[in-house]
């Protein structure tokens, strides 16, 4: 029978030592959140790191297997040692290939160790995947941490048939070609059998990377799926724009008590990164308090900022900035009875967060670049009584699919942004009504099962549903001999 076994850089869960004693968290970000959803008490396979260095004990195997069945995944714990979390995944992952896809160049640290652990750590991946797996298995590769899986794969003669989908959009070939490793990055990646991208834009910008070494390249094409030669062999490449569980969200919502609501609520969920927009958005929120007088005391921003598993300079300077820049506003136009910022610094439990997403008056993503974004669709579908507005960042891989049903910023025009802010709290619930209601309707039909099923077929012609439930009597043993 085939198993499906997925790879990723992060389990959904991971341990986090405190004092001397560990502890399991909810691993952050929308892939996780996207991947439980799509993959919920099927027969999935889940390797991946678990947030610690040195060796994993077996009580601490056991704990994180405990926690993924609870989910229905067998979770299979993949350490690394101090100088791969610095070299792999702070540094090539994070470290050059998150900021530089993201329009981030001047954060890029090109240094030649990482590129050396990012060859490592994809090799260490490979020979835990062959330990697992049989022949018949198929391989699903999520996000940037693995373009040359692959190729390691082939040296060990593993001929299992997988996929591979870009969690992060994919930048044009003006700022993918500063990477001294480029070629073979993009090698690695052509190794896969299909690859898959949020957005047409996305795939554009990498099939026009590839025009000089793979043949029937047309980065024009408008069909969903394309199919390219490399080295003789064909490689499928799609547009597979990711989605959320509507039903889960929707009748979650019904359910939630509102929050406090003394005032009209505009709503922020982002992990601390600096490709959220997070400074812009508080520049913004600032300067639409100071040309529109009239609404302060009768709006407040509630900004959740979860905390995030990577370490780098740019996140503590960031933290920095924005919580000066919280206390600024609150300073300059607080009263004893309202704050205009209510700065959450932790992750919010999901309840709370679906009962913001329904009670808000408005959503507001300002990401400076961001491959989707979650965050605007969980807020459809949990805003049942179809009364609130998204306002979208247009450099979020969402607005391609969302932009007629949502508000649009450019989320470095602050002005601009500050109007839209105006138009979203006075658009006619006429308006309001419609546009959310069409925005649900969108996402209810391409949800995250549409989005799990058509990779699954295109990729290996099977659907989620073929492959079978998790047994309750996993053979422990076996899995805790895994290195
Ligand atoms: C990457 C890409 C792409 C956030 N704060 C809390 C919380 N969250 C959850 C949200 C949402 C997820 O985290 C964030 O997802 P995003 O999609 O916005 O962003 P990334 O983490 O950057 O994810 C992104 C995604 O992969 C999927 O392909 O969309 O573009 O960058 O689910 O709800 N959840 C809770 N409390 C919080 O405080 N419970």
């Amino acid at each position: 029978m085939e198993r499906l076994i997925v790879v990723s850089a992060i389990l959904p869960v991971h341990l986090q030592k405190e004092g001397r004693e560990y502890t399991v968290k909810v691993s952050p970000g929308g892939l996780v959140t996207a991947l439980k959803q799509a993959l919920h008490h099927r027969k999935a396979i889940w390797v991946g790191w678990a947030g610690i260095t040195g060796s994993i004990s077996r009580k601490l195997k056991e704990r994180i297997l405990e926690e993924g069945k609870k989910e229905g995944f067998l979770l299979y714990p993949v350490s690394l040692t101090e100088e791969e979390r610095e070299n792999f995944f702070d540094g090539f992952s994070n470290g050059i290939i998150w900021p530089l896809f993201h329009t981030f160049q001047a954060y890029a640290r090109f240094e030649p160790p990482y590129w050396k652990a990012y060859r490592q750590v994809n090799k260490k991946f490979a020979h835990l995947i062959k330990k697992i797996s049989s022949p018949e298995d198929l391989i699903w590769v999520h996000d940037y941490h693995f373009f040359i899986l692959p190729e390691y794969l082939d040296k060990l003669g593993l001929k299992n048939r997988r996929a591979f989908f870009l969690h992060i959009p994919f930048p044009n070939p003006e700022l993918f070609f500063k990477i001294p490793w480029r070629i073979d990055m993009l090698k690695g990646l052509l190794k896969y059998d299909l690859i898959g991208f949020h957005t047409y834009i996305d795939r554009k910008n990498f099939l026009q990377c590839i025009t000089e070494i793979a043949e029937d390249v047309d980065p024009d094409s408008t069909e969903p799926v394309v199919t390219i030669r490399f080295e003789n062999r064909q490689v499928k490449v799609g547009v597979f724009p990711i989605s959320i569980d509507f039903e889960y969200y929707d009748s979650f919502a019904r359910d939630v008590r509102p929050p406090d609501k003394k005032t009209k609520i505009i709503l922020g969920v982002d992990r601390l990164d600096y490709t959220k927009g997070l400074i812009h958005k508080l520049k913004a929120f600032r300067y639409f308090l100071e040309k529109y007088p009239q609404y302060r005391c009768k709006v407040r921003l509630v900004q959740a900022v979860a905390p995030n598993i990577k370490k780098l300079p740019e996140y503590d300077s960031l933290k920095v900035e924005f919580e000066h820049l919280v206390s600024e506003i609150n300073g300059k136009f607080g009263t004893d009875r309202w704050t205009p910022v209510q700065y959450i610094a932790s992750r919010i439990p999901f309840e709370k967060l679906v009962s913001y997403y329904r009670y808000s008056d408005v959503c507001w993503v300002n990401s400076i670049k961001d491959g989707m974004n979650l965050v605007g669709k969980e807020y459809a579908a949990s805003n049942v009584d179809e009364n609130g507005v998204l306002l979208l960042s247009e450099f979020a891989g969402a607005a391609t699919e969302l932009n007629n049903f949502s508000l649009l910023i450019n989320p470095y025009d602050i002005e601009g942004t500050a109007v839209s802010i105006y138009r979203s709290l006075t658009m006619p619930a006429k308006e309001r009504k419609s546009k959310m209601r069409q925005m649900r309707n969108h996402i209810k039909r391409f949800d995250i099962r549409w989005w799990t099923n058509t990779f699954l077929e295109t990729a290996f012609g099977k659907k989620i549903e073929d492959f079978p439930p998790l047994e309750d009597d996993i053979p422990l043993h076996e899995i805790l001999q895994f290195p």
